[in-house]
């Protein structure tokens, strides 16, 4: 274990589990920065070709750990230079990720809590989890990047509801409103959550990560500019030798075996 997260290795994948139990995984410095040290890392290792992220104990995390920050001199404290020297370096390494991430809620995500989980490409959440946009309750925004995935996760109406009154909502809700992939029974959330990346890890995982690319770009591209970018990411997909195995393996009725590279 590293400041307050742990990593593990799976058959070609690593689960990054936040670390900090007795206080629902608030996050600290150190455990932003050990975070975003385990993305970059695996982001390098040709031998991983996905990612885990989940919580230890009864919390998935309760967003930024208050105690931390300045609450007594609020006037002199800057919160935006920790947005953006901590959060915004790692909403964006995870949007941006060359390998699908998948987040295993196991309990409650408030504040940066739920918008990291939200961050991540699949999101499974254990049906006693719960979200909650907490920010207002403390008379701040939501960050982590809270107000561009929800309106787009969840529409509008849900989105200011949910930022405006800080109300906590169920997995299953969150499920039923596209928040998530979909709500699990708490005792199969890490099984699944694990099948599920090793799922991923023996798919085209560079693929992959083009398909990641087209869909960020999507939220500010007009239709035309979103063509272009489809055409000149298939052109790069229908290169690699994992497009000649899926169709090969395809024609010769037979699963295909993936390496992951373009
Ligand atoms: C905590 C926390 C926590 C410290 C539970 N901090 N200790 C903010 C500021 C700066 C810049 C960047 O951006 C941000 C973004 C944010 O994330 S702001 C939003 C921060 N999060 C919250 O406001 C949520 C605060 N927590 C809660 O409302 C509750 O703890 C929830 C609803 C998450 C869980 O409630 P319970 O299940 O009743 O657990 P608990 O409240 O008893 O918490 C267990 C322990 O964890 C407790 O410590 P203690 O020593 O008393 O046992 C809490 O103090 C501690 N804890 N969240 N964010």
């Amino acid at each position: 274990m590293v400041a307050g997260i742990s990593i593990t290795t799976g058959d070609g994948y690593r689960i990054i589990t936040l670390n900090r139990p007795e206080k629902l995984n608030a996050t600290t410095a150190t455990m932003l920065r050990a975070l975003r040290a385990a993305f970059e890392d695996a982001a390098h290792d040709r031998t991983c070709r996905a990612l885990l992220l989940t919580g230890a104990g009864r919390g998935f995390c309760a967003g930024q750990d208050l105690a931390a920050v300045n609450t007594i001199d609020a006037a002199s404290a800057d919160l935006g230079a920790l947005v953006e020297e901590l959060y915004n370096p790692l909403i964006r390494l995870i949007r941006t990720h060359p390998l699908p991430v998948v987040c295993a809620v196991n309990g409650i995500a408030a504040g940066a809590g739920a918008n990291l989980a939200l961050a991540c490409d699949i999101v499974l959440a254990g049906r006693s989890a719960s979200f909650v946009q907490a920010f207002a309750r403390i008379a701040l925004i939501p960050d982590a990047g809270g107000t561009w995935v929800l309106p787009r996760l969840v529409g509008d109406a849900r989105a200011r509801a949910l930022a405006l009154l800080a109300e906590k909502i169920s997995a299953d809700q969150a499920a039923e409103w596209g928040m998530i992939w979909r709500a699990v029974a708490d005792d199969t959330l890490m099984a699944e959550a694990e099948k599920l990346t090793a799922y991923l890890a023996q798919q085209p995982t560079a693929t992959l990560g083009l398909i990641k690319r087209a869909l960020l770009a999507s939220a500010g591209n007009d239709l035309d500019t979103q063509l272009a970018l489809e055409r000149d990411l298939q052109r790069e997909a229908g290169r690699s030798g994992d497009y000649a195995e899926g169709a090969r393996a395809f024609l010769e009725k037979r699963p295909p075996r993936f390496t992951g590279r373009v």
